[in-house]
């Protein structure tokens, strides 16, 4: 029984010692996969040395009491200045268990766990918008044209869209360099970024292609945004290159009503309005507004 006691020691420090080499052969394989579980494994390596002290301490002075090993052991570890030494390690590992979990460990895990849900946002960030210009790219506005139809759908609150084209900018290109389309596409960018309310939508839906959603407008209210916007891009136009570079866009714009099946078929609306503005000169407003209001008159 006594001799089970003395062995029970043994059977801890060979469990303690392969736990310990586990991890240890984990981390010098995987030593960046670690992060801040770096300190934990050191939390863990100490109360391990620590265990394993006095196990080995224990297991020695209780084998040579049972016969395992000399008996002079036995009176040398038995000293009581020398019992007292597993103790005293014990305290220590504990102090500096503690030191390490609560001023090293808690700080930088919380700092970790900041930095990657600041990485996060920044990679959502990227994925939402266009390089060029800042703007919200196709995919995030079509997530967002989604959201305001859903709630048009649901309170039938006005909503209103404008597509903008930059008119002849394959000329552009052509004429003044790639490096100047860039910068007209950017000029645009600001426009919608003045144009619009906080609560419109902007982005940059294909090369010389940009949206603008505005909830709360009315076809009435879209085409005032609209009318400006292109007042807007003229005066910048006149500005630039002496004046030389004439940009100017045209604007299809159109309401959500409630027989429409979707955002799809509002910006299909608005794209056929764009159409009308191209066909009918450029640099210029088209909505099926307008166009009704022009068949009426016809009629009349
Ligand atoms: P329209 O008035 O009928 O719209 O004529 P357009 O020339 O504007 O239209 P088109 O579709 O023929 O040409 C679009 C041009 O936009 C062609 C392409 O070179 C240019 N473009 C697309 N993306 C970029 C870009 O990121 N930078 C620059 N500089 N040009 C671009
Ligand atoms: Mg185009
Ligand atoms: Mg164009």
């Amino acid at each position: 029984m006594n001799l089970a006691a003395a062995l029970i020691y043994w059977l801890i420090i060979s469990i303690w010692v392969a736990v310990f080499g586990t991890l240890l052969t984990f981390y010098i394989r995987n030593p960046r996969l670690f992060g801040t579980t770096r300190l934990l494994l050191a939390v863990l390596a100490i109360d391990t040395l620590r265990n394993i002290v006095e196990n080995v301490y224990f297991g020695v002075y209780f084998g040579a009491q049972y016969g395992l090993f000399p008996p002079s052991i036995v009176v040398k570890l038995g000293a009581p200045y020398l019992l007292i030494l597993p103790k005293v390690v014990n305290v220590i590992a504990g102090c500096v268990v503690l030191w390490l979990l609560l001023l090293r460990w808690l700080p930088s895990a919380v700092r970790e766990h900041s930095r990657s849900e600041q990485t996060v946002d920044g990679l959502k960030t990227l994925a939402a918008v266009d390089g060029l210009t800042g703007l919200y790219n196709r995919r995030h506005f079509e997530t967002l044209a989604q959201a305001e139809w859903a709630r048009f759908r649901r309170y039938l609150r006005p909503l209103s869209i404008l597509m903008i084209d930059i008119d002849y900018f394959k000329t552009v290109n052509d004429r003044f360099g790639h490096d100047i389309g860039d910068l007209a596409l950017k000029a645009i960018s600001t426009v919608c970024n003045s144009a619009k309310r906080d609560s419109d939508i902007a982005a940059r839906i294909g090369g010389e292609e940009f949206a603008l959603l505005l909830p709360e407008a009315n076809e009435a209210a879209a085409l005032v945004v609209a009318e400006r916007f292109c007042k807007m891009v003229r005066e910048w136009s006149s500005r630039v290159q002496d004046g030389e570079l004439r940009i100017t866009v045209s604007i299809g714009v159109a309401s959500a009503t409630a027989s429409m099946s979707g955002y799809e078929a509002l910006m299909k609306k608005a794209d056929g309005a764009l159409y009308i503005a191209k066909r009918v000169g450029r640099d210029r407003v088209a909505s099926t507004l307008q166009l009704m209001e022009a068949i009426g008159t016809a009629a009349e």
